[in-house]
């Protein structure tokens, strides 16, 4: 009999210990802390699945590249490098490093949009839609249909609306239009994929009204593997492959190489416009950096280049989906209501279907998530009415996985708390906010619980 049991792609050599607490003093960090989880100290934390964002653990490979990183202010071999690296995946004339995601985000809206400026993508992270409006710009989300319905399942649920897009470019007019752009995988919808098929459709469309596509590529290997997996035609191809052809069809792109690029901090901007690029690289200048580091070391540049081509390596992805796979199985077996099928980097719980009696009004996700902290230790984020507030379409508490860091035991202690917090969920109350900043307000809002009666 064929082994079935798929292991971790990899030997642990550096260990971290994690620290266990009780529920009581966790109820105390709680209040203390006005029920955010972002304002928990980490230390206080058993398992970490915030985010998935800068936390991966590096590969001695990408250690050793650290220490050849080159620190001079220009022309340092480790921007070569690094731009090697980028351009032989995403194929841009032009590579533009920065510190993180958002900081390509900010540079490309900057130079691209003005007040009254219109940006489709499949839907917006906040960050990119924070950066959007920033700039003048309105950032609509034309998700298919079926992305909105947490259990409904379908392979490509990170797809954009095509006959919205084309109805959105006719009624607002190509001018108003300065680029649309395709968030790979779909974040904010459940970590879905987005197939070949719809990044051509989308690209087909954009270049029929003269529209630059850009990707929002953070996960760009999480989604070609699913495109491997799951689009006729791209069973027998590399995931590096069809990284290429999905990029081959982009202007450019923005990438948060805190995801799939395997490293604990950085990001970078690419597009094939000269124009558009030398405006991008001045107002790198002004606030990030000289264009060979863009505001990072160079040992970060050296960290990324190794960490995209090990992020499309097939036995660490086909590892890395199953395990988020196994958990989002192992509770949905179990009536927990979760975002359908599961996603690359996360589990979404669907909050309003797990909390019914907690109104969207009374923040369902941030309730869960504080339960479910107070159950374990164990810290996950709120994806809905405190994130997006009135454009907020779900209430969802996101798992992250950070990428080779927990092991399959993690995992099932990860199982046992949510199954006894869905065992309790009548006892879980609504929230109320007492303290919020004007935008990304769920990183320092504070609650209180609604009075009882009220609930
Ligand atoms: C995350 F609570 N994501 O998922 P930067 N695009 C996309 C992202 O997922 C993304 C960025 C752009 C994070 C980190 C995070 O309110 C939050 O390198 C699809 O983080 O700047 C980041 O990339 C921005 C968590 C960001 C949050 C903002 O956990």
């Amino acid at each position: 009999m064929p082994i079935k049991t798929i292991i971790e792609p990899f030997r642990i050599k550096s260990v971290e210990p994690i620290r266990r607490t009780t529920p009581g003093e966790r109820q105390r960090l709680l209040e203390q802390a006005g029920y955010n989880l972002f304002l928990i100290p980490s230390e206080s934390i058993l398992i970490d699945l915030l985010t998935d964002s800068g936390t991966a653990a590096m590969s001695t490979e990408q250690w050793a590249a650290m220490m050849r990183g080159d620190e001079s202010y220009a022309g340092s071999p480790s921007f070569e490098r690094f731009r090697t690296s980028v351009q032989a995946i995403f194929g841009f004339r032009h590579v533009i490093p920065t510190h993180q995601g958002r900081a390509a985000e900010r540079i490309l809206f900057s130079v691209m949009c003005k007040k009254g400026s219109i940006v489709p993508n499949n839907t917006h992270f906040d960050t990119t839609r924070a950066n959007c409006e920033f700039c003048g710009g309105e950032a609509v989300d034309l998700p298919i249909p079926e992305a909105l319905e947490p259990s409904r399942v379908h392979p490509f649920k990170g797809d954009m609306d095509t006959a919205r897009l084309e109805e959105l470019i006719q009624h607002a007019g190509r001018e108003r239009i300065p680029l649309a752009m395709l968030t790979v995988t779909n974040n904010s919808g459940g970590g879905q994929p987005v197939s070949m098929a719809n990044i051509r459709a989308v690209k087909e469309i954009c270049a029929r009204h003269g529209i630059p596509l850009y990707i929002d590529a953070c996960r760009f290997a999480e989604n070609a593997y699913f495109i491997k997996l799951r689009e006729p035609g791209y069973a027998g191809k590399t995931p590096r492959e069809i990284a290429r052809e999905m990029f081959s069809y982009a202007d450019g792109c923005t990438m948060s190489a805190k995801k799939d690029g395997l490293a604990n901090i950085g990001g970078f901007l690419c597009t094939n416009d000269d124009s558009i690029a030398q405006q991008e690289k001045d107002l790198l200048i002004l606030t990030e950096g000289f264009p060979t580091y863009g505001g990072l070391a160079g040992r970060d540049l050296e960290a990324i280049a190794v960490g995209l081509n090990e992020a499309l390596d097939e036995d660490y992805l086909n590892y890395r989906i199953a395990s988020t796979g196994y958990l989002g199985e192992h509770i949905s077996q179990e009536g927990v209501p979760i975002v359908q099928p599961p996603g690359g980097h996360a589990i979404y719980i669907d909050a309003r279907a797990f909390l019914p009696h907690v109104p969207p009004s009374q923040f369902p996700g941030v309730a869960l998530a504080a339960a479910v902290y107070i159950e374990g230790g164990i810290r996950s984020v709120e994806i809905g009415t405190l994130m997006f507030g009135e454009h907020a379409k779900m209430d969802l508490v996101r798992l992250a996985i950070p990428r080779r860091v927990y092991t399959q035991s993690h995992i099932d202690y990860v199982v046992e708390v949510i199954l006894e917090v869905w065992r309790r969920r009548a006892e879980i109350r609504g929230l109320e906010i007492t303290q919020q900043a004007p935008f990304l307000r769920h990183f320092s809002a504070r609650f209180r619980l609604v009075p009882a009666a009220h609930n």
